[in-house]
């Protein structure tokens, strides 16, 4: 028992001494999908007990211990945390070990068969879950893969933490399949890697989830990200992440879910050489039909009919309300009014959707249509502009040095320590502004920025770092989080910020913190410690 810990070296200090090898949590929300397969004489079909049958017998998966079952979220409400069985895989390269449970849902799917609900599902249990685990994987079918990635994408507002989500084309319990090294890259990237976006883990990439589709039916190589490079790549060697690429959150918000997508009310229509006025607006007079997205030819054109009929049909329904977006057939390449047809189209107050994908478009379409106060024209408005990295936005500056012409990280992070110490925003934002991803660059310690700052004398620093989308969930090596610094220091103004950037104390946290509640219960209480309640803070 220590007391008096202010400053993040005591405590790695402690940590060390104790010969601890940090462990992660992530929670396997299993919804179907071959993945989980076993023959049948119908065909392939979803089987029960995953974590029993597969990944318990695989020593990459299981380190041969006894572990407690751990708490994870079934339900709303204050009796909804229950305890699943967990298992714990070995020390990984990255020297942590990772803790895991499998949370099946009670119907397991082919996912050809998911629609929001079974969104709103996978949303809620994250959302339950957000404060006990570090990580999500989501293991689903691939067929309707890409759509859930892209509907997730936009229900999980001011996401903090990694969602992934994996499948597989031939089930586990196959003897030569994908699932098992889809599987391991999938929880590897949700323990390891502070992405914190909703992204896909298919044969050794990882996409972001609203650029994904899928372009095989049979090769392992089931999907691409055809307008965006991927987030990153794994090799035997090591994974490679894009940083600069990696979207986040820049709203100092918490965490939140957006479920019940009005896709029911949505529809996508792909037009095709001889598509006729009358077939358009007969989809456009499908009752309660709010939104359409057109998958036109090209850089956007439709034909125009005889008389121009297809876009009077068109401009008609925008007339009623019906927000209408529009798309390229192309795998590659964006929907611009560089053509007559186009321009026409833009005129009648169709939407260009640049390169969004299909499935993206139709989600995004679903969720903005569902945000409380939705009218035509602000969702139209909103789907002309990136809101989660879906689309590529051309008037964005986009920093870039060639290498070799900066110092080395370790030398820049000694100067942000030194700006963050002597309280100078200016320095920390010079060091910055040539390379942003130091601002979640651990040091020796495992302190990043936001750690600093988080016991810093500047709370114009520790604001600055979290508008420019600095994780506050990042643990150092004694596994603190900056919330829990800035509480066992007292400042309360930090402590505030932090949680309203979407800050929690993690579940390892709590049996210290609750020790060192009673010398500053107010910051303790802040950082959502329920003082008094022993180790609760949901
Ligand atoms: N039909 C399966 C599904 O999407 C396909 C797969 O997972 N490979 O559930």
């Amino acid at each position: 028992m220590d007391g008096e810990i202010t400053s993040p070296m005591d405590e790695v200090v402690n940590d060390m001494s104790a010969g601890h090898v940090p462990e992660t949590r992530v929670l396997i929300i299993m919804t179907g999908g071959t993945i989980c397969m076993q023959k049948s004489s119908d065909g392939l079909v979803p089987a029960r007990n995953f974590l029993e049958r597969c990944m318990a017998p695989r020593p990459e998966f299981n380190d041969g211990h006894n572990h407690d079952p751990i708490e994870v979220g079934l339900h709303d409400g204050p009796n909804g945390v229950g305890r699943l069985q967990s298992l714990r895989t070995p020390t990984s390269v990255y020297g942590k070990r990772v803790r895991y449970a499998v949370l099946e849902f009670e119907e397991l799917l082919d996912s050809s068969s998911i629609d929001s609900r079974g969104w709103t599902q996978i949303a809620q249990t994250i959302q339950r879950n957000y404060k006990l685990f570090d990580g999500f994987v989501v293991l689903h079918g691939t067929d309707s893969l890409a759509y859930t990635c892209s509907a997730l994408s936009f229900m999980l507002q001011h996401l903090g933490k990694p969602v992934i989500l994996t499948g597989s084309q031939v089930p586990f319990a196959e003897r030569k399949n994908d699932a098992l090294d889809n599987l391991m890259d999938a929880v590897d990237v949700a323990a390891h890697f502070m992405i914190p976006e909703v992204c896909l883990c298919f044969n050794s990439t990882l996409f972001r989830g609203n650029r994904s589709t899928k372009i095989s039916a049979s090769a392992f190589d089931a999907f691409a990200s055809p307008n965006l490079p991927p987030l990153a790549r794994i090799t035997a060697v090591d994974t490679t992440v894009a940083w600069n690429m990696v979207t986040r959150p820049t709203t100092l918000q918490a965490f939140s879910i957006q479920t019940d997508l009005e896709i029911h009310h949505v529809a996508c229509l792909r037009i095709f050489p001889g598509i006729t006025a009358k077939m358009v607006d007969a989809v456009l007079r499908t009752e309660n039909l709010r939104g359409l997205v057109l998958e036109t030819f090209g850089a956007g054109n439709a034909p125009s009919g005889h008389d121009n009929e297809l876009f009077k049909v068109i401009a008609d329904a925008v007339q009623r309300g019906i927000v209408i977006v529009n798309i390229t057939q192309c795998l590659t390449g964006s929907v611009n009014p560089l053509y007559a047809p186009g321009m026409v189209l833009g005129r009648a107050g169709v939407v260009a959707g640049g390169d969004m994908t299909s499935e993206a478009a139709l989600t995004k379409l679903s969720y903005l249509l569902a945000l409380p106060g939705a009218t035509p024209e602000s969702v139209a408005r909103d789907m002309a502009i990136s809101i989660r990295g879906e689309l590529t936005e051309n008037s964005g500056i986009i920093f870039s040095h060639p290498t070799g012409e900066l110092s080395s990280p370790v030398t820049q992070l000694t100067a942000i320590a030194y700006g963050i110490a002597s309280g100078d925003i200016d320095r920390v934002k010079d060091v910055l502004r040539n390379d942003s991803q130091l601002m979640n660059r651990p040091d020796y310690s495992g302190n990043t920025p936001v750690h600093l700052a988080a016991t810093g004398s500047s709370l114009a620093i520790l604001r600055y770092l979290l508008g420019l989308g600095a994780s506050v969930h990042i643990r150092n090596n004694a596994s603190r989080t900056p919330l829990f610094l800035a509480a066992n220091a007292g400042l309360i103004p930090h402590v505030m910020l932090l949680r309203q950037a979407g800050a929690h104390l993690h579940q390892e946290e709590l049996p210290t913190a609750s020790l060192h509640a009673s010398q500053r219960p107010e910051a303790w209480k802040q950082a959502g410690l329920e003082v008094g309640h022993d180790d609760k803070t949901r």
